[in-house]
């Protein structure tokens, strides 16, 4: 087969964000566009010849005719080996376990996770190392600097390889294995809990509701919940995966997930709801009546760790991203483990994980994950919770409630103004960066400002460090409140607002969170100017 070299130029904008490169899927589909970036991989690899990689994704728009792109431009550069989920489908997850389980080179994941997908949605390509997270900050550097610099790719002219039929073919020399992208993350799902305790739970009646979006959890969750849990059918609603997730916004939050949240509540509601992202890493929990936010979430993971065989032994150390809730810390404290505060990215955990420092992660923006790979994990975490209820036979609101009595509470939120403008959104930040020194001791909205900073972080493992990683203010009654700007998004700017207060009165743990934060709304609100510049008088999103 042929070989061809193909003239370019650089397309500006090819760099990472928090996670791989999103960008609108036409964009994606201009001339050259994917394939730059995907040249621009391979030089910042080091050449893909005679590698072995994983591909596959959500299966959202584009995604099955840029697999076939990747394919033969893999072709093209010598790669040995491509393990591909079937119809180019794999959760995020589920690459991770497949680049640790076959000791690959790394893999290429197609996704723009819970951004909208088709024609006029989002689109994303992200590399993983042989690690099976998420590239670091050195690595993506190289891919951006090679995406500045390219005059050439390579591509193989073929037809296109059939995904849709497991087995193993070939492109030219490099051998094209289909898998199926279930079966292996099921196995280590089965591992990992107490899969006999689960399924005993279900025979008992417990009833479930599992929300997968349209998108790609949707085999995973008949695969595990249905068939070997034995949980009642229909308890997957939304479970075949559509290349525009049914139109719909495939991010598990109580907005977007609104069909599940209200099936939840009333009387005759299931014991147990839960939804996922449009790639599988995200996770909602919801009980009866009772919405669990993502970092009370991990914070009980945490304390009943010990219920689930892998982590029997107890937890090597905690870590949550910077502006999830500090409720982790309450339970990292009591257990006598270290916990380590990242900046928001999974691709930060990867070297606590590796280094065997930190077993369980967080963060605040729905995502939970250990060390049995290197993505964060919706369906782990789904199946955490229904292996800690299997054990401690009582509702979600019970068991919320007894870990708040326990450790305190710490009442949290996230504001998120969406498409605002870029300058504005950057004024905003630069202007309170520069005024954070002038802060504590201020009274602001009634409350006294006790510390503020932006935050860096230094990584304990390989030294490198990563500056300008959100802005952070503590006030006294102990209030926190960090801004940062979206590293994820493809339209203007988005500004999230991340609000806490910590609460010990037994008396006042089961107040509405928005409630008990307004007096750190007004505060951030006074602080930054936020309402005053943007126009805006109320968030977009709130989670
Ligand atoms: C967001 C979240 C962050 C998460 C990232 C990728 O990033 O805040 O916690 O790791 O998305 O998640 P940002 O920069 O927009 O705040 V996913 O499920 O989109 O891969
Ligand atoms: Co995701």
């Amino acid at each position: 087969m042929d070989i061809i070299t193909v003239e370019t130029q650089p397309i500006a904008g090819q760099k990472p964000g928090t996670s791989g490169l999103r960008k609108k899927t036409r964009t994606f589909m201009e001339p050259h566009f994917l394939e730059n970036f995907v040249q621009s991989i391979w030089t910042g690899i080091g050449g893909v010849a005679g590698k072995t990689l994983v591909l596959g994704g959500d299966g959202r728009y584009f995604s099955d005719r840029a697999a076939q792109v990747i394919l033969r431009m893999a072709a093209a550069s010598g790669a040995a080996r491509i393990i591909v989920g079937q119809n180019a489908l794999l959760s995020t997850p589920a690459a991770s376990h497949l680049i640790r389980k076959h000791g690959t080179d790394g893999g290429v994941i197609l996704s723009a996770s819970h951004n909208p997908g088709g024609p006029d949605g989002d689109f994303g390509v992200k590399f993983n190392t042989p690690n099976g997270g998420p590239a670091a900050e050195n690595v993506t550097s190289k891919i951006h600097a090679a995406s500045e610099k390219i005059t050439t790719y390579r591509i193989m002219e073929a037809q296109d390889i059939d995904l849709a039929t497991l087995g193993t073919k070939s492109l030219g020399r490099t051998e094209i294995e289909v898998v199926d992208p279930v079966a292996d993350y099921a196995e280590l799902m089965e591992e990992i809990f107490d899969f006999d305790a689960i399924a005993a739970l279900f025979a008992g009646g417990f009833r479930m509701r599992f929300d997968a979006m349209h998108a790609v959890t949707g085999p995973y969750a008949h695969a595990i919940l249905e068939t070997r849990l034995g949980a009642a059918p229909g308890t997957v609603v939304n479970g075949t995966p559509s290349p525009d997730f049914g139109g719909g916004h495939p991010d598990p939050n109580p907005i977007w997930a609104k069909d599940l949240m209200d099936a939840m509540h009333g009387a005759d509601a299931p014991d147990f709801g839960a939804a996922s992202d449009g790639d599988g890493d995200r996770n909602m929990i919801v009980g009866r009546n009772c919405y669990v936010t993502p970092s009370d979430s991990v914070a009980v993971l945490a304390a009943n760790a010990t219920l689930a065989p892998r982590y029997a032994g107890g937890l090597k150390g905690v870590a949550r991203s910077m502006p999830t809730s500090r409720a982790l810390d309450r339970v990292a404290l009591r257990l006598e483990c270290n916990a380590y505060e990242t900046p928001t990215g999974w691709k930060f955990f990867g070297n606590l994980l590796d280094a065997g420092r930190a077993t369980l992660c967080g963060e605040e923006s729905a995502g939970t994950g250990s060390d049995h790979v290197r993505e964060k994990d919706g369906l782990w975490a789904v199946l955490f919770w229904l292996n800690i209820l299997a054990a401690r036979k009582i509702p979600v609101a019970e068991l919320l409630e007894d870990h708040w009595r326990t450790y305190g509470r710490n009442y949290y939120s996230r504001h998120d103004y969406e498409g605002v403008d870029a300058e504005t959104a950057a004024a905003l930040i630069d202007d309170l960066r520069a005024r954070l020194p002038d802060l504590p001791g201020q009274t602001v909205a009634g409350q006294e400002i006790e510390w503020a900073d932006e935050f860096a972080y230094d990584d304990p493992v390989d030294g490198s460090r990563a500056e300008q990683q959100g802005l952070r203010l503590a006030t006294r009654p102990g209030g926190r409140i960090v801004f940062r700007l979206s590293g994820t998004g493809t339209e203007g700017a988005t500004i999230r607002v991340y609000l806490e207060t910590e609460e010990t009165d037994p008396a006042k743990l089961d107040r509405d969170p928005q409630e008990a934060l307004a007096g750190i709304v007004a505060v951030a609100d006074a602080v930054s100017g936020l309402s005053e510049r943007t126009g805006r008088t109320a968030p977009d999103v709130i989670t």
